[in-house]
């Protein structure tokens, strides 16, 4: 398939190292994968829904004990541990590949190891970065396959001297007590075992595509980050591009897809990407430009519905593969939580029991796991952005942070310029949800939302953040806001509506970028004048709404406490502009 040295080298390693029984490449035809889908479903790995409600649709259980990414066994091994920093994992190189070995030793014998190259960015964009991943699953081969561009015409992209990203992945016995997610950033290097879950197995996406792509991104002076990207068109016709950094679970692929409420008629959302964007400073024009490295969506499954998420609901309606959801066996087709509120009666909910699926939900029970997803193809979404192949990326006028708040954050907030944004960003903290293992709903500090994902130290990570911010004009530089859409009222209930009324919230985002709207100076930053957000049609009253633009110091006080305990981990090697933001921040509070 390939005559590039250091691809053949490296196979010849690995092969030692697992000893398959047999090796296929993956060239990414049809015919192939159409072959692999049939053995999946012949030895129960997969099973096929029904083709004619849900053509080219299939469905994927994982072990109880692997539904989410496991961050607690997610490591970065770089020579120094500083170089990994405070908040990952670490191990050194040596003692964790000898320790891995042990286990990936055989770990293939009697099964097939698939090669599968792959591109993460249009095949040949400058952007573009490219990845081979050995694997025994043949759903991560077909996940592979939605997610990210395959086979052959990435080899040749790649040439006989191109460079790419080691990733080797083996599903072992799915043991959690010996399951590993390492990434060697000095190797270019990933290692997983004993997974067969989405985040920790599907290699392209946080491993390259954040951990080491973040890594990369630092010596090669661009930006791996852990957001959507849409283009917002007005009714003129005129489209700007947002990006947004929320954590796991908290509504990128929402708001990437989003539909806007019938007052705001004329105004369209356009989808280039719902999780990862890589950017860069275009020297042409100064600008910062984007692009979605994934081909495909990995979605989030319950809460998606027609009135949710139309657009994401309408992408999983062909050639689309659900994991951990529950099958409704009258007619093989599939259901979660909030798709409608009817559970199907003969169902089998994720662990794969059968049961009346009304009375197994009127226990409060679940038939779909939390984290159960759809791997959907981009191009099915009826909102897919024309430039979403676009090699030179999008034009970004706007970054946007955000994450679960019931109290502190309002609705939305613009920083008072790029440091401050930076500063805005770091301080991200929010409510944990089951896309990882451990509890769900305590607060935690989630940097950019790259908690997780920043493949060396946060501290220099946040040191990129301003140095990029030096390399562009203030005015060419993106704008940099804050939204909240989960504060809550005294009930616990969500203030804001949310979802496609969360467009109105852009509208006047947009609308400070082109300075057309003035906007209240407060301690934390620029919030709306009431008046300037569009409420027309809204159940929602006055006093509510002061309440979701209030900026409260009892709250922000406690946070700047949180925020310096949090900050302290990273001694000195936190940069200055940090401690400064935050002691005009705490200034501006007490003032
Ligand atoms: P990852 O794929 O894990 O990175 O998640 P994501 O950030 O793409 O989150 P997603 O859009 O899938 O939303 C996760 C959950 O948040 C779903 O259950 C949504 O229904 C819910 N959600 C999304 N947007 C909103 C919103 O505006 N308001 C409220 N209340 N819930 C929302
Ligand atoms: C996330 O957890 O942020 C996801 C799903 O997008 S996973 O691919 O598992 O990381
Ligand atoms: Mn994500």
């Amino acid at each position: 398939m390939t005559n590039n040295k250091k691809v053949l080298t490296w196979l010849e390693e690995m092969k030692a190292l697992v000893k398959p029984s047999n090796i296929v490449w993956i060239d990414g035809s049809e015919e192939q994968l159409e072959a692999l889908r049939a053995e999946a479903v012949s030895t129960g790995e997969m099973i096929k829904l029904n083709q004619e409600k849900l053509p080219g649709c299939y469905y994927h259980r994982t072990a109880e004990n692997d539904v989410a990414r496991v961050e607690d066994r997610t490591f970065i091994c770089t020579t120094k541990k500083e170089d990994a920093g405070p908040n990952n994992n670490w191990m050194a190189p040596a003692e964790m590949y000898a320790k891995l070995k042990a286990l990936y030793d055989g770990s293939m014998d009697g099964r097939t190891m698939y090669i599968i190259p792959y591109s993460m960015g249009p095949v040949g964009s400058p952007f573009s970065k490219i990845g081979i991943e050995l694997t025994d699953s043949i759903y991560v081969v077909l996940n592979m396959a939605i997610m990210t561009r395959i086979g052959t015409p990435v080899l040749e992209a790649l040439g006989e001297d191109g460079d790419f990203v080691k990733c080797l992945h083996s599903k072992k016995d799915v043991n959690p007590d010996e399951r590993y997610i390492v990434h060697f950033p000095e190797d270019n290097a990933i290692w997983s075992i004993n997974s067969a879950y989405g985040g920790n197995v599907l290699l392209g996406k946080k491993c390259f595509a954040l951990r080491i792509a973040s890594y990369l991104g630092k010596n090669e002076g661009w930006m791996a980050e852990h957001m959507l990207i849409l283009g917002l068109e007005n009714p003129q016709g005129e489209v700007k591009y947002i990006c947004a950094a929320f954590p796991s679970a908290c509504g990128k692929t929402n708001l990437a897809m989003l539909i806007p409420p019938e007052i705001l008629k004329g105004y369209k959302v356009w989808t280039v990407g719902d999780d990862i964007a890589w950017l860069r400073i275009n020297p042409k024009d100064g600008r910062l430009y984007a692009i979605n490295p994934e081909a495909g969506f990995f979605g989030v499954a319950p809460g998606t519905s027609e009135k949710t998420n139309f657009n994401a609901l309408e992408a999983t309606k062909k050639n689309t593969i659900f994991t951990n959801v529950a099958i409704n066996n009258e007619d093989k087709t599939v259901w979660w939580e909030g798709l409608d509120k009817n559970p199907p009666a003969d169902a089998t909910e994720w662990t794969g029991k059968l049961v009346n699926g009304k009375d197994f939900v009127a226990q409060g029970g679940k038939l779909a796991h939390p984290n159960s997803r759809f791997t959907a193809p981009a191009i099915n979404c009826p909102c897919i952005s024309p430039e979403f192949e676009n090699p030179q990326g999008v034009p970004i006028s706007a970054i946007v942070f955000g994450g679960r708040r019931a109290k502190t954050a309002p609705l939305v907030y613009q920083a008072r310029d790029w440091e401050h944004g930076v500063f805005v960003g770091a301080t991200m903290a929010s409510e944990t949800t089951a896309a990882a293992a451990g509890a769900v709903g305590v607060v935690r500090r989630d940097p950019m939302a790259m908690k997780p994902f920043v493949g060396y130290n946060m501290a220099d990570y946040f040191g990129h953040w301003f140095e990029m911010g030096k390399k562009m004009d203030a005015d060419k530089a993106p704008k940099i806001f804050h939204v909240n859409w989960f504060r809550r009222g005294d009930e616990g209930e969500f203030l804001w509506p949310g979802f496609g009324d969360n467009m109105r919230v852009l509208n006047w985002i947009l609308d400070r970028c082109d300075g057309k709207v003035d906007a209240k100076e407060t301690a934390i930053g620029y919030v709306p004048f009431k008046e300037d957000l569009n409420t027309e049609g809204l159940d929602i009253t006055d006093e509510v709404m002061d309440e979701l633009l209030s900026v409260k110091k009892e709250y922000w006080t406690e946070d700047i406490e949180n925020q310096k305990e949090f900050f302290a981990q990273f001694g000195d090697r936190l940069p200055k502009e940090i401690s400064d933001e935050l002691k005009a921040l705490e200034e501006r509070i007490n003032a």
